[in-house]
Order: structure tokens, then C-alpha cells, then sequence
């Protein structure tokens, strides 16, 4: 058994039986160091079976634009080219995933359906609704935390101090370095069209509004190229300058991440192979572990994740007595939209996001808690950042998102700070906090 057996999650109580296996991969869109790919091939070994890969390309995932899809489907390409190579199909869906599913597994023989993990809402419906229609063994495998998130906690955690020991005592068994591989000695029983990008590309019926970003190439490839010049080139220097957006500090694997097309577990395999614990390495690793781990667990264990509701107690009755609270500047979705308030840089980090598709960690609670502050009701203030954060962010639709905007709306994961007009007791930054980090003026010349 090469798979942790409690990264494995059964679906259902059918068991698997002696014919064809399918990973139906969708978060994890990667070829190696994929858990849930893994055990797909190990089981179809054991059973003497064959093997292939689903992908349902779904219409406008959450809102998502050409930006999104131009970037996730390059990067199956890549995954359908890599596959051949290991004599493992990729069959493309296209339409509803559960429904598109279904009907493919229900006109064929399958004796397994594998998937990956993921906490949001939408995968959740789409995991059920396959697991109790179709009469086939299905199981999840958590391959996107180096530590499952249904083992490393049963419950919400209130913050990183809870969860990161809950963490570190499982980290021994689970960050392991991944088997390869093999190539599948099982041939597919049916032909399989190849994968035409260009096709893809042209067939998505998607948002054009928002066009893809310059300088980020999608797929596996780029990824650990980006993830080998980080670790040469600034990660002894992530602690001082990753909170400094005129610096570039920070990883900026965000989007290879999102999309799985690399592993958090190959980030830490890597990083830590390279150099010693320094204080930048320890900083890096509660980002990419502790800190990335526990928005899984914020969504997976509160449905409420991306609403007020999903607030803890002393932020939902902040909310309630700060509710009248004269707001000083009330902007509505389109003006934040355009970057058009009053302050320069808040309108330069939402421009910045518009422009590339990313914006500084930093400067996204800034920019989170200014539209707190500049919005009528803390509802809304939370649809128009999450609209905006999926709309423009390339790394968007994510936990990390939802965790990180409701932190700065909402105190989750944090703690009560002193009394002061809207913001009550969750934590409040300004634009001279801003100064006294940062050159604010020259971020401002640079993305104004
Ligand atoms: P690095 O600093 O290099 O960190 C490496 C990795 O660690 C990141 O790629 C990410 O996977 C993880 N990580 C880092 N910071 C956090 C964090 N605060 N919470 C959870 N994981 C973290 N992240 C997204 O992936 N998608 C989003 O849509 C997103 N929206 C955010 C919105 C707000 C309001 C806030 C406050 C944070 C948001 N984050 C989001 C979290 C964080 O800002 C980004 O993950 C990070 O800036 C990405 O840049 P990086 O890869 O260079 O990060
Ligand atoms: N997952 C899928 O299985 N099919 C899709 O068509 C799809 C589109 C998509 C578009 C933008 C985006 O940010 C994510 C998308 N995802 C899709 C989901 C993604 O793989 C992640 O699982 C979640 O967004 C993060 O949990």
C-alpha cells in the first residue's frame, strides 16, 4: 500500500469489483505526486484492470472567466499529454460534472471511481450526488494536504495555534516522498479522442471579459520551474521581504497550487531538502502548510465559509452592533469594480489584481478589510469581495480565499481586537499602517 490508507475516504458502501478503474480528477490536475492518481493505478494493478482519467470541464466553475479556464485547460492538456506517455487515457466531460459522470460510468463496466478532496460547497453536492447515484464503488482521496484534513482534525479549528500542533505531530507520517508511476500494462477497452486544445480553448462558453495573464505558463512543467528559482533565488530572504509588495518575496506558486498542478507536498519535500530550518524556511512552511491546511479545514467543517453566517460568535455579534455604525465612504460593487474610491492604494492593489491576476498577500487584507469599512452592510461587503476575488484572482475559487476574507471581515481565525467604529473588535489596517511597512508610494507609481 503506497497510499497512506487515511488519506482514503469511501463514498459509498459499494465495494470495488474486478473491472476498469477511473480517477475522476478535478482539484488535483496533475500527473505526479497525486495521491489520488496513485491509488487509482494500484488498484487497477491489483484487480488487473484498466485505467483512465476523467476531467468534466463544468461551464463557469463559480463565476470563473477566460482567465481561469484559459490557464486550468493548458495545463490538462499537459496532464493528457503526460498520461499517454504512461498508456493512461484522458477522456474529457463537458456539461454538468455529476450528471456528465454518471452517465459515462453508468454505459460502461467500472469497478472503481476514484476522486480527489476538495471542501467547497460545489464539490461537495457534485461527490454526492455521484457517490449515491451510481451502484460503483467510490472513494476520495485527499491529495491536496500533505496532512488529510479529515485526519488532522474531526472539527472546526479556532485558529493556526490549534490546528498547527494537531499538524506537526501528523507531519512525520504523511510527508513522504511520492512512489511513480507505472505504465499501465491494462490498455483502455475504447478508443478515446485525443485532446484538442485549440478546441477546448474555443468551446468554453465563459466570461472573454476577463482575459488570461502574461507571464504565468500553466501545467506541471512551469510549476517546478517556478517552485526551483523560488527556492534558489528568494527563499532565504521570504521572511523579511514577503510581507513588503514592492518586493517580490513571496513564492507566487498560488496559482500552480490552486489548480493542483503542483503539490504542497513536493513544495515541502523541496524546501526542505534544500536548506537548513532558518527563520524564513519555519515562515514558509506555516504559510504553505499550517496556514493553507487550515482554510480547508475552515470549509470543510463550516458550510458557511463564504458568508457571515460562517462568522465565530464575537464576530457575527460585532457584526450585529456595528451594524449602524456611520460609514465615513460607501462605495457600491461597480466602483470598487473600477478602482475608483478615494484612496490611491486601495485603487492600485485592486488594479494590480484586475491587471495580473494576482495581488500581494499583504495588500489583500488591506484591500479585503477597506471594502469592510466602504460597504453599507458586512454582507455585502463579503459578495463584493468574493465576486471580485474569483472574478480577477487567478488563484480564486479557492479555501484560502474564502478563509482569508472572512479573517478579515469576520475575526475567523483571529482574535478580538479593540472597540473602534465598523470594524468593532476585528482587527483593523490603514493606509499609515501601510506606510510604516511598506513604500506605499511606490507601489502606488508602479500600479496606480
Ligand atoms: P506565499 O507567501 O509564497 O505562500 C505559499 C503558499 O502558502 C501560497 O501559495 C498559499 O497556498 C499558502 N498561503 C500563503 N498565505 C496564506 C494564507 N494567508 N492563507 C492560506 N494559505 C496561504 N489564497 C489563494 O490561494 N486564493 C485566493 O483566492 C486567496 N484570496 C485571499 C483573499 C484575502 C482577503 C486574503 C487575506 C488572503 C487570500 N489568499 C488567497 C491567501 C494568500 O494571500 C495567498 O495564498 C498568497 O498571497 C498567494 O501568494 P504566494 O503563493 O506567493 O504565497
Ligand atoms: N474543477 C473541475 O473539475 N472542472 C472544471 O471545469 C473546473 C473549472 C474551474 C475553473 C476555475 C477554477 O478556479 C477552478 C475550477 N475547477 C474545476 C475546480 C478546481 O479544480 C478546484 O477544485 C477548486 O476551485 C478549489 O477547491
Amino acid at each position: 500500500m503506497t497510499v497512506h490508507p487515511s488519506r482514503i475516504y469511501a463514498l459509498n458502501h459499494i465495494q470495488e469489483h474486478p473491472a476498469p478503474v477511473i480517477y475522476w480528477m478535478s482539484r488535483d490536475q496533475r500527473v505526479n505526486d497525486n495521491w489520488a492518481l496513485l491509488h487509482a493505478q494500484e488498484r487497477a494493478l491489483a484487480l488487473g484492470v484498466p485505467l483512465a482519467v476523467v476531467f468534466t470541464l463544468a461551464p463557469a466553475f463559480l463565476g470563473a472567466t477566460l482567465r481561469h479556464y484559459g490557464f486550468m485547460v493548458r495545463g490538462v492538456a499537459q496532464v493528457a499529454a503526460d498520461l499517454a506517455r504512461l498508456a493512461i487515457p484522458l477522456i474529457l466531460l463537458r456539461g454538468n460534472p455529476a450528471e456528465e459522470l454518471c452517465r459515462f460510468v453508468l454505459g460502461r463496466p467500472v469497478g472503481l471511481l476514484v476522486t480527489d478532496f476538495d471542501p467547497l460547497r460545489i464539490k461537495r453536492r457534485w461527490r454526492e450526488q455521484v457517490a449515491g447515484q451510481l451502484p460503483v464503488a467510490c472513494v476520495e482521496v485527499d491529495a491536496h494536504n500533505i496532512v488529510p484534513c479529515r485526519v488532522a482534525s474531526g472539527k472546526q479549528e479556532f485558529g493556526a495555534y490549534t490546528i498547527r500542533p494537531k499538524i506537526r505531530r501528523l507531519l512525520p507520517d504523511f510527508l513522504d516522498e511520492f512512489p511513480s508511476l507505472k505504465i499501465h500494462p491494462f490498455p483502455w477497452p475504447e478508443p478515446v479522442p485525443p485532446f484538442d486544445l485549440q478546441r477546448e480553448l474555443a468551446g468554453i462558453a465563459v466570461d472573454h471579459a476577463v482575459g488570461e495573464v502574461t507571464g504565468m505558463l500553466p501545467g506541471e512543467v512551469a510549476a517546478r520551474e517556478k517552485l526551483g528559482e523560488f527556492i534558489a533565488d528568494r527563499l532565504d530572504d521570504y521572511n523579511e521581504r514577503r510581507n513588503d509588495p514592492c518586493a517580490d518575496g513571496q513564492s507566487g506558486l498560488s496559482p500552480w497550487l490552486h489548480f493542483g498542478q503542483l503539490s504542497a507536498q513536493r513544495v515541502a519535500l523541496e524546501v526542505g531538502r534544500e536548506l537548513l530550518f532558518s527563520p524564513s524556511v519555519e515562515a514558509f512552511l506555516e504559510e504553505l502548510i499550517i496556514r493553507r491546511e487550515l482554510s480547508d479545514n475552515f470549509c470543510h467543517y463550516n458550510d458557511s465559509y463564504d458568508m457571515v453566517a460562517g462568522f465565530p460568535a464575537w464576530g457575527a455579534k460585532n457584526v450585529a452592533e456595528h451594524r449602524h455604525d456611520r460609514r465615513e465612504y460607501l462605495y457600491d460593487a461597480a466602483t470598487f469594480d473600477r478602482g475608483e474610491t478615494h484612496d490611491p492604494l486601495w485603487n492600485a492593489a485592486q488594479r494590480q489584481m484586475v491587471r495580473d491576476g494576482t495581488m500581494h498577500g499583504y495588500l489583500r487584507m488591506y484591500w479585503a478589510k477597506k471594502i469592510l469599512e466602504w460597504s453599507p452592510t458586512v454582507a455585502e461587503a463579503m459578495a463584493v469581495a468574493i465576486g471580485l476575488n474569483d472574478r480577477y484572482q487567478l488563484d480564486g475559487r479557492d479555501p484560502n480565499g474564502y478563509a482569508g476574507i472572512a479573517w478579515c471581515m469576520g475575526g475567523v481565525h483571529d482574535r478580538a481586537w479593540g472597540e473602534r467604529p465598523v470594524f468593532g473588535k476585528v482587527r483593523y489596517m490603514n493606509y499609515n499602517g501601510c506606510k510604516r511597512k511598506f513604500d506605499v508610494a511606490e507601489y502606488i507609481r508602479r500600479n496606480g
